[in-house]
């Protein structure tokens, strides 16, 4: 094959392949946060180990694994727990960001994570939301003990608002070899805010007020009709 076919051909595969990611790409918003029903738009992924102690990545379907994947209570409260299989569990959805109503809005997100972990000074949670260009931590300011005691997080995720791809991803990993670590999540939700009322400058207020008193003078001198 000449150079040029070459490069026309792998132009083409590059174009299908390119166009095949954004098909791909298209998803669903953001669904059953609160895991009333069961593990719909979730996704899993549990990292064993292999012989020689290197991880082992296997995605899965939450509801395949019952050991590492549960709804449990009248709160239908989901629980991620690792074992001396899977010592990393993960709990994911892949969405696309609704677009702000409109100008000046902002979008929280908002949800429930209680860790339970064996030692939390060396195993690790994480709770993270992002695109391809910008990944946010969602447990950078939220301190150790409310963590382990249970917290409602709420942060800002404006500069997401209408992205395309998005994933919100929890992960609960064993460090110490103790496993039986838990993370608890449930109301996973977005919020938008309306813009605040834009504040009258004071100068139109005197403006306004001068208006009202030159109308006053020229009632009292009766050249107002
Ligand atoms: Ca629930
Ligand atoms: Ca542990």
């Amino acid at each position: 094959m000449k150079k040029s076919s070459v490069f026309v051909v792998g132009l083409a595969m590059l174009s299908f392949w390119i166009l095949g990611r954004v098909f791909l790409a298209q998803a669903d918003t953001f669904r059953n946060g609160d895991f009333s029903n069961g593990w719909s738009g979730w996704s899993g992924e549990l990292v064993s180990a292999d012989a020689s102690g290197l991880p082992v990545f296997r995605e899965v379907q939450p509801g395949d694994y019952p050991d590492n994947y549960a709804i449990e209570g009248a709160e239908e409260t989901a629980t991620l727990t690792n074992d001396d299989t899977y010592w990393q569990v993960s709990l994911y959805q892949d969405f696309d960001m609704e677009p702000l109503a409109g100008p000046g809005y902002s979008m929280d997100i908002s949800f429930y994570i209680k860790w339970i972990p064996s030692d939390s000074t060396s195993d690790i949670l994480s709770a993270t939301m992002g695109d391809a260009s910008n990944e946010r931590d969602l447990l950078a300011d939220i301190s150790t003990d409310d963590l382990l005691n249970g917290v409602n997080v709420m942060q800002d995720v404006t500069p997401w608002a209408g992205k395309h791809g998005v994933e919100l991803n929890f992960t609960n990993t064993d460090i110490d070899f103790i496993t039986g670590d838990v993370i608890e999540l449930d109301d996973i939700h977005f919020t938008q805010h309306a813009p605040s009322p834009v504040p009258v400058p004071a100068s139109v207020i005197l403006f306004v007020i001068g208006l009202l008193g030159l109308v006053g003078t020229r009632k009292k001198a009766g050249l107002w009709r």
